[in-house]
């Protein structure tokens, strides 16, 4: 287990500029935590990558979170770890709150529904390398699946402002960190869905998101 050299911030995240890290980057600075950026290149052959950041994540992806227990990956589990450890910051409701079921609920779809559509509309060729038909269909596929996904979305944020009303929570970061992109975005745009857009800009404007998206030089995708 690789864990911090006692002089270091508690944490280090292994970063990639406007990346999936930047929702654990986001996490890290609305706890107000400690950390440094470890920049790495990520879309190059494994054998390739650097030998630390695939001691931390053998997948060699990021984001790839170093804290004092060890190494820890994955997007939602870096949240959910994150707002486990900080429990003060009221970043997901406590045992106990009746809104916890639809945390969860959220929580795993923003992950295991929307982020999957999303990799695919941001590069079909991942999944279907040198076929550009199979790769427009999938991605045809997809942009229909994800229309559906805002439609949820939309309808989930009618009386928001957040997914769970009033408590913003990591639910919130993870949507917004992905629909900021615009391979997320049906190609007509996302005008059908002004609920959801309320929330994206809400969440958008936080002072923790706007130096994030400064620090990888894309606060133009805030624009929404
Ligand atoms: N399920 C992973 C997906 C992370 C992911 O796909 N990250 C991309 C960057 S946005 C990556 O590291 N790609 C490099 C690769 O797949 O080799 C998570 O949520 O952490």
């Amino acid at each position: 287990m690789s864990v911090q050299a006692p002089d270091a911030p508690p944490y280090t995240l292994f970063c990639w500029r406007n990346s999936y890290a930047m929702t654990a980057q986001v996490m890290l600075e609305e706890l107000g935590l400690e950390h440094d950026l470890r920049w790495i290149t990520i879309h190059i052959p494994m054998e390739q990558k650097d030998p630390a950041f695939l001691k931390a994540n053998p997948n060699g992806r990021v984001p790839t979170l170093l804290t004092p227990e060890g190494p820890i990956y994955e997007t939602g589990a870096i949240l959910v770890y994150l707002a486990e450890r900080h429990p003060e910051a009221g970043l997901m409701p406590a045992i106990g709150d009746p809104r916890r079921r639809h945390y969860w609920q959220w929580h795993f779809y923003l992950v295991s529904t929307f982020q999957p559509e999303e990799l695919i509309l941001e590069d079909a060729s991942v999944y279907l390398p040198g076929d550009e038909t199979g790769q427009a269909h999938l991605k045809q596929v997809s942009v229909e699946r994800m229309r559906g996904i805002w439609r949820v979305l939309d309808d989930a944020v009618a009386d928001g402002p957040y997914l769970l009303g009033e408590l913003y929570t990591t639910c919130d970061i993870s949507f917004a960190m992905q629909a900021l992109w615009p391979s997320s975005h049906p190609p007509e745009g996302l005008g059908a869905y002004p609920n959801a857009v309320r929330c994206l800009r809400t969440v958008l404007q936080r002072p923790a998101v706007q130096r994030v998206l400064t620090i990888h030089d894309v606060l133009g995708q805030a624009d929404i």
